[in-house]
C-alpha cells in the first residue's frame, strides 16, 4: 500500500490527500510533526534528502517529494491529468506558477500567522502579502470564462492551486474582491469525494 508522509495543516501534503480522495486510492498516512523537526531525523532523510513532507512511499519501497511531482505520477493515465500535449504543458505550468508565485507568499504567510510572528516576519509580511495578492491578481484574470485552470476540465491544476488558496484568509487574506477565484473554489470543493484540509 502507498504510504504518505505528512502534516495535517500542510497544504502540499492536502494537495495529495485530495488527489488520492478523488481516485479513491488506498493509502497509509504518517503524521509527522514538522514544527517539532520530525522530517529532518536520519531516519526521515533517508526517504526525503530535503526533510520535507509531502512525501510519498511506493509499493517497492522507493520515495517521492515535492507535491506537485506526486499529483504528476498519480495523476498518470486519470481524468485528473489530460492527454492532449499542450493542455498537459498548460498543467505544469499552472504548477510551477503555484511553486513559484503562490505558495512562497501565500502558504508561508498562513504559516507564520499560524505560529505567531517573530519580529523579523512581521517587517517582511506586507511585502509577502502584496505579492500573495498579485497571485491572486493573475489567477482571478485567468479565470475569466473558464470555469477551471486548464482545458475548461477539473485537473491537478485545480488542485495544487486550491490547496492553499481555500485558506488564505488563515493568513489574512481577503478573497471577497476575487468573485471568479471564490466561484471556482467552490466548483472545486463540489467534486466528488472532495474531502477537508482537516480531515486524516
Ligand atoms: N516544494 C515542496 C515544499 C514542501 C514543504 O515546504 N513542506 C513543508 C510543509 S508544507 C515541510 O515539510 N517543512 C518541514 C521542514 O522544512 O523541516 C512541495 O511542494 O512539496
Amino acid at each position: 500500500m502507498l504510504k504518505l508522509y505528512d502534516f495535517l495543516m500542510s497544504g502540499n501534503g492536502y494537495k495529495v490527500r485530495l488527489l488520492l480522495a478523488a481516485l479513491g486510492t488506498p493509502y497509509e498516512r504518517i503524521e509527522l510533526d514538522i514544527t517539532q523537526g520530525e522530517t529532518r531525523t536520519q531516519q526521515f532523510l533517508q526517504r526525503n534528502p530535503n526533510g520535507r513532507i509531502p512525501t510519498l512511499e511506493l509499493e517497492d519501497g522507493t520515495h517521492l517529494s515535492e507535491s506537485n511531482a506526486i499529483l504528476w505520477y498519480l495523476a498518470e493515465g486519470t481524468r485528473l491529468l489530460p492527454e492532449d500535449r499542450f493542455e498537459r504543458a498548460k498543467v505544469l505550468q499552472w504548477m510551477f506558477f503555484e511553486q513559484y508565485s503562490h505558495e512562497p507568499y501565500i502558504a508561508v504567510v498562513r504559516f507564520w500567522v499560524h505560529q505567531g510572528l517573530t519580529a523579523e516576519q512581521r517587517h517582511q509580511i506586507d511585502e509577502k502579502r502584496r505579492r500573495g495578492y498579485e497571485a491572486l491578481g493573475v489567477m482571478e484574470q485567468q479565470l475569466e470564462g473558464a470555469d477551471y485552470f486548464v482545458g475548461g476540465r477539473y485537473s491537478i491544476a485545480d488542485i495544487a492551486l486550491y490547496a492553499y488558496t481555500h485558506v488564505a484568509h488563515e493568513g489574512g487574506f481577503d478573497l471577497s474582491g476575487y468573485a471568479r477565484i471564490n466561484d471556482w473554489l467552490a466548483r472545486v470543493s463540489g467534486q466528488p469525494n472532495h474531502i477537508p484540509i482537516t480531515q486524516a
